[in-house]
């Protein structure tokens, strides 16, 4: 039943960042390129909270970062950050979900890559 063709991006936001919030709610943090001025950031606003699943989106111009509280269920981070490319901009997901795709290569690789879960500040 889900609209979604790609199986891949994340399980059911179970490990959401934000603990407190209620249960199917996720939230996100993108980091902005490419606004220039108010209306930039209004178009941006507008096209994300256009992506099914959205339920709240807020750009600040000045931070030139976007909120996005949306549900797990219907919506990803990917495809925020695609709206945004669509309508002309470029957004970097600052709060990354816990399953990241690694590339399989990095195992033959001599260093290892740790996937560190569950932190939540820089202490
Ligand atoms: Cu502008």
């Amino acid at each position: 039943m889900v609209s979604n063709s790609k199986p891949l991006i994340d399980e059911k936001g179970d490990a959401s960042p934000s603990r407190g919030d209620a249960p199917g709610e996720g939230r996100t943090l993108l980091a902005l390129e490419g606004m220039t001025c108010a209306s930039c950031a209004m178009r941006i606003e507008k096209g994300l909270k256009k992506v099914p699943g959205v339920k709240e989106a807020s750009v600040n111009l000045v931070s030139e970062q976007a909120t996005v509280l949306y549900d797990p269920a219907q919506t990803s981070v990917e495809q925020m950050v695609q709206k945004v490319d669509a309508v002309g901009y470029k957004a970097t997901p600052l709060i990354v979900p816990v399953s990241k795709p690694v590339p399989k290569e990095t195992e033959k690789e001599s260093h290892v890559v740790l996937d560190l879960e569950g932190m939540t500040c820089a202490s």
